[in-house]
């Protein structure tokens, strides 16, 4: 397999994370977004979305995360990311969701760019924004997070699903962007667990080969 990837994408992190926790061996190609890499005819060829990752497997390429990281799981189904009973299955979907559509598209770079230019909105705008969909979002996966979590150190339960796929890569945007993540104590401390195993660690942005 071979992974479309650029080593700061939260998306592409969620879905090196889900490689690793499965075990499955992948080359990365990187794509770097800074110059316009993931905007090129070649590019577009593979992902006509425009967007990073993209996973390509036995000659297919398919983007979005969430449906990439669905593949590997029906793929290959051990260990599960997410439970067993439709109930449960829906509550950590929610919990992804939730950082997947409703945080991360308002935080990402066409859109910064966007408020930049054409909208005018200067750097601490663009700052004010992006803090403010962040706390949004946390705020709400916090409770959903205490209502959920079995241990403290996972979002759902005491074991390691697509919601703890999802948090991670995001908690990482917050501190880039110097959020305040005080209030979220819960989060923090799932994300200083998960953060510790090694299908998380080998998946960080500086543990990337286009990390620069
Ligand atoms: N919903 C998509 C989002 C993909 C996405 O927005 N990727 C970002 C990097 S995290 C990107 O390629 N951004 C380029 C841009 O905004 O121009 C997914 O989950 O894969």
């Amino acid at each position: 397999m071979r992974l479309y990837s650029y080593f700061r994408s939260s998306a592409a992190y969620r879905v090196r994370i889900a490689l690793n926790l499965k075990g499955l061996a992948y080359e990365t190609a990187p794509v770097d977004l800074r110059p316009g890499a993931h905007r090129t005819p070649e590019y577009l060829a593979k992902n006509p979305q425009g967007l990073v990752p993209a996973l390509e497997d036995g000659g297919a390429v398919l983007g979005q995360s969430l449906a990439i990281i669905e593949y590997l799981e029906e793929t290959h189904p051990e260990p599960p990311l997410l439970p067993r009973a439709a109930l449960e299955r829906a509550r950590v979907r929610s919990m992804a969701l939730a950082v997947a559509c409703d945080m991360h598209p308002l935080n990402n770079l066409r859109v910064l760019n966007y408020l930049r230019s054409p909208l005018g909105s200067d750097e601490e705008e663009v700052d004010t924004w992006y803090r403010h969909w962040i706390a949004e979002g946390f705020r709400g996966l916090e409770e959903e997070a205490r209502r959920a979590s079995g241990d403290g150190r996972h979002m759902f339960g005491a074991t390691v699903t697509l919601a703890d796929v999802c948090l991670v890569p995001q908690m990482f945007n917050a501190r880039r962007f110097k959020c305040n993540i005080e209030p979220f104590p819960l989060l923090r401390g799932i994300c200083a667990h998960l953060e510790t195993l090694p299908a998380f660690a080998r998946a960080a942005p500086e543990a990337q080969p286009d990390a620069a």
